[in-house]
């Protein structure tokens, strides 16, 4: 399954943000702690190698903690300061201004000016709206929602530039497209739900086969993944007309619970 999508907005926001760059102290990149690699394909990554920058793994809460804590010492070993946070709790955040400053060499009263990247969905106006104690970065659990650049003041002199989730314009490894689509970094319109679930169950059925059980109470010894789909179907009551199983239904159910982190806590890629 090949998945693209790089709409005007984000085309737009990448000119606007060169120009920006240089009035920049220091890049903090969302990625999503459930697919580190994946998330990393914002095409924005060649622009900010310049700056120094701080790494966040957003939704560590939701992630497979063994898992994060491999991911947080690859980034260690390649030299780049990473933090494990849960955004919505602040959890992980606690040092933040500081660890900016100290990775800057500035002092407390110097102002820093911070760009928030990532692809879409990961975090980065909810990540804004938690440092600068305010609600006014808007916050939504779909992709796309910040349009344009936007300044926030914070505390201790720090400012944040809040971006639109930008993508690359053509994915090399179309398995990175689909690990974007599993965690809604990808409009739903533009993939089909039930060949993504599947390839979902694949993956799943290899690491989470237990949790995927326990979750929908199902047997899926010696199961496939489209056969995995049919039997969580049932059991849902995702049934229509002659009894057949509503697999757009149960696929869009099952996508949903997996990105509520209500199958289990659940990483899709190693370090
Ligand atoms: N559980 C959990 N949810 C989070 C976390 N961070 C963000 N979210 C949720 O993820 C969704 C997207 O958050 P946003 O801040 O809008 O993401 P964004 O990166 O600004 O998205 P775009 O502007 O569309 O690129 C919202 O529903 C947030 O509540 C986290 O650490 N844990
Ligand atoms: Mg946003």
């Amino acid at each position: 399954m090949n998945i693209q999508w790089f709409p005007g907005h984000m085309a737009k926001a990448k000119r606007l943000l060169k120009q920006k760059l240089k009035f920049v102290n220091l890049i903090v990149e969302i990625l999503d702690a459930r697919v580190p690699f994946s998330s990393m394909s914002s095409d924005l990554v060649g622009l900010t190698f310049s700056k120094p920058k701080l790494v966040l793994l957003s939704k560590f809460d939701l992630a497979n903690e063994a898992a994060t804590k491999c991911w947080l010492s690859y980034f260690r070993d390649v030299g780049l300061i990473a933090l494990a946070v849960n955004l919505k709790s602040g959890q992980g955040l606690e040092n933040f201004s500081s660890i900016a400053k100290s990775l800057l060499n500035k002092k407390k009263s110097e102002k820093i000016k911070v760009l928030v990247c990532g692809v879409p969905n990961v975090g980065k106006s909810l990540f804004i709206n938690k440092v600068t104690e305010k609600k006014r970065a808007k916050v939504e659990n779909r992709p796309a929602v910040t349009k344009g650049i936007s300044w926030f003041v914070g505390k201790n002199g720090l400012e944040f530039l809040d971006t639109p989730g930008i993508l690359c314009p053509k994915f090399d490894d179309p398995k990175v497209g689909e690990k974007l689509a599993f965690i809604g970094s990808i409009k739903d319109n533009l993939f089909d739900s039930v060949s993504l679930c599947e390839r979902l169950l694949q993956i799943l059925l290899k690491n989470y086969k237990n949790a995927v059980e326990n979750r929908f109470k199902v047997d899926l010894s010696f199961t496939t993944a489209q056969e995995a789909l049919r039997k969580i179907g049932r059991k849902r009551g995702a049934i229509i007309y002659g009894g057949k199983i509503d697999l757009n239904r149960v696929s869009n159910l099952i996508l949903e619970e997996f990105r509520a982190g209500k199958i289990t806590k659940i990483t899709l890629e190693n370090s």
